[in-house]
């Protein structure tokens, strides 16, 4: 995969360089972009901004740059594209696994950042979809940017040391993870669940299904309100209810 970013503040992505994303860089499974648009300013100031018209509070990003900016991209790659060019905006979808996933079916993607401003409405004439990390203001696009570029190339193949890893997170299969433990099985008097130590694979899996939809019922019943179940996700969740009214 390809990923190309538009931003005012390259030396942001720095962090890019390290951990899975890094590694995924080197080895070529990834190959990563940052261009500054101030790079592409036309003016004698390099200005990247100006008031918006009608008055207000705030500047706004200007066209030219970002508009320049992206046809240097379409220049420099072989199939001549940007491919799925994605504006960070708190006004865009709100960001999920699903994004993560769909994103990661693209060959090439590219972020637009903005920093402090707005951005001129006719920018997102060059834009495929808007997608906001959450709802809250940020002081730029850079850390949305990074935190949709993590989740999505986690679903690259060879980007995660095992498949299984990927798989079995929360939202996966729409549940909250269950609980885990490692060694030791006593840890200042804190035992593990008997079960997880007792061999009976059957036994283990039921468990740690029902541990799923118990914390899911809990604490994120949303998740539970879109999703089929099984009839034995169904008959553990009437379990679930059933115990906790007696709690
Ligand atoms: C977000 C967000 C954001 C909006 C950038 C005001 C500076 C700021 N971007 N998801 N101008 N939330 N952007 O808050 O993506």
């Amino acid at each position: 995969m390809k990923i190309d970013v538009l931003s005012l503040f390259p030396k942001m992505f720095a962090p890019m360089q390290e951990s899975i994303i890094g590694k995924a860089i080197e080895r070529g499974s990834l190959s990563f972009n940052v261009t500054d648009f101030r790079d592409y300013t036309t003016n004698k100031h390099n200005n990247v901004d100006d008031y918006p018209f009608g008055g207000g509070a705030g500047m706004l990003l200007t066209a030219q740059p970002i508009f320049d900016a992206i046809a240097a991209i379409k220049e420099k790659d072989a199939a001549g594209s940007a491919g799925h060019v994605v504006l960070l905006d708190p006004a865009g979808k709100k960001f999920d696994h699903q994004d993560a996933e769909r994103l990661a079916s693209y060959d090439h993607l590219t972020f637009v950042c903005g920093h402090y401003e707005g951005y001129d409405e006719r920018i997102k004439t060059l834009v495929d979809e808007e997608i906001s990390l959450g709802d809250y203001v940020l002081t730029g696009g850079e850390l949305g940017a990074m935190v949709m570029i993590d989740a999505t190339v986690r679903f690259l193949p060879d980007v995660l040391g095992n498949a299984e890893s990927a798989t079995g997170d929360s939202f996966q299969d729409g549940l909250l993870e269950y609980p885990q433990y490692t060694r030791p099985a006593d840890f200042r008097g804190m035992v593990v669940p008997e079960v997880l130590t007792s061999g009976n694979h059957q036994k283990i899996a039921e468990w740690r299904l029902k541990e799923s939809l118990k914390k899911t019922y809990l604490r994120r019943p949303d998740l539970l309100e879109g999703r089929s179940f099984t009839k034995e996700e169904r008959d553990l969740l009437d379990d679930i209810k059933t115990e906790l009214n007696e709690e």
